[in-house]
């Protein structure tokens, strides 16, 4: 089969690729769900709008090289979740306009978040075994937890690199016991196999995180506010980048919220906030990590509906593909 990369994409596949199942070393799902998004909802359409976007998107990479030939296969969405998104969302909007308080209508969507996370993890845990690299695109940021455990799994001790605006690690919330806000709450309680958690560009938290964030030795956060005042005391980019890297152990997990940007990259997402990093620190943080870690999986998350997040997003993915694979050489590491 001839494929031109330079040509414009034919609407086959992720990135127009002519990618097979068998042929693909990285294997995506798509998870569009956003039964627990509290503040603006669209991010079930995310994966679909990332998809179209990349479309778009240049196959020539000045990092990373031609490494769309390792193939990158989205497999279709798993139609259970699309119907269990759509049977959670009535209740899931009656508790959120509750305050939290419709404990029953919280269950039922705790029920269907359980089930999310099993198949998620069931078809991660498929794509291990068959020795694939394993991605995700959500949906909110409850949508990665099954991928997490399954490659916890599989690499025992595996960090976790998290870039978000908000630092996820609230005890439930609104009644929801695997909310987008609890995802890294979830992760340290439940996956003991995750040894460290280092975040990211974070603005947004209460007390509690704080004080969670200041007490669990598994923790490193990067605030926004601390990184952005050593960058205008004239620090470089690239040793808070080292830093950073540096807080991981040999095997890296990325989570990934679209919130993290700057929301100028991002306008669509659920939970907007200014600050965040910009395009050019991202691309940098990624390629230190690439060159000093292996990424062993990746989710990207909470991207809005609209085209402009879509196009961001899919740029984004292309380079996390780029770097997992960059990765993989271990020599060094
Ligand atoms: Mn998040």
């Amino acid at each position: 089969m001839s494929f031109d990369p330079d040509a414009p994409a034919d609407g086959a596949g992720l990135f127009g690729l002519p990618c097979t199942p068998e042929s693909s070393r990285i294997h995506v799902q798509a998870v569009p769900w956003q039964a627990t998004t509290s503040y603006r909802r669209g991010t079930r359409a995310g994966p679909a709008a990332l998809a179209e976007a990349s479309l778009q998107v240049d196959l020539l990479d000045l990092e990373y090289g031609d490494f769309w030939k390792a193939g990158i296969w989205l497999h279709p969405a798993d139609p259970r979740i699309v119907a269990w998104d759509e049977a959670a969302e009535a209740d899931a909007l009656a508790v959120i306009a509750s305050g939290g308080n419709a404990p029953e209508a919280a269950g039922r969507v705790n029920r269907l978040s359980a089930a999310v996370n099993e198949a998620v993890y069931d078809s991660a845990a498929q794509m291990l075994r068959e020795g694939r690299l394993p991605a995700l695109i959500g949906g909110d940021h409850s949508s990665p937890f099954g991928l997490i455990r399954a490659v916890a799994e599989r690499h025992p001790g595996v960090g976790i690199l998290h870039i978000d605006a908000h630092a996820d690690l609230r005890v439930a919330y609104e009644g929801f016991e695997h909310s987008h806000a609890s995802i890294m709450d979830n992760v340290l309680r439940h996956i003991p196999a995750v040894s460290s958690l280092v975040q990211v560009g974070i603005r947004d938290f209460g007390s509690a995180e704080l004080a969670r964030i200041r007490s669990d030795e598994r923790i490193t956060t990067f605030f926004d506010l601390e990184m952005g005042r050593r960058l205008a005391g004239g620090e470089s980019w690239l040793r808070i980048c080292e830093q950073i890297v540096h807080a991981l152990p040999a095997e890296v997990y990325v989570s990934f919220d679209v919130d993290g940007l700057q929301p100028s990259l991002c306008p669509g997402t659920g939970t907007p906030v200014p600050g965040g990093l910009d395009w050019n620190q991202v691309l940098a943080l990624l390629a230190t990590l690439a060159g000093e870690r292996r990424i062993v999986g990746f989710d990207l998350n909470e991207i809005g509906p609209d085209e402009w997040d879509g196009n961001v997003a899919a740029r984004l993915f292309y380079k996390l593909c780029g770097a997992m694979l960059e990765s993989q050489d271990t020599d060094q590491k």
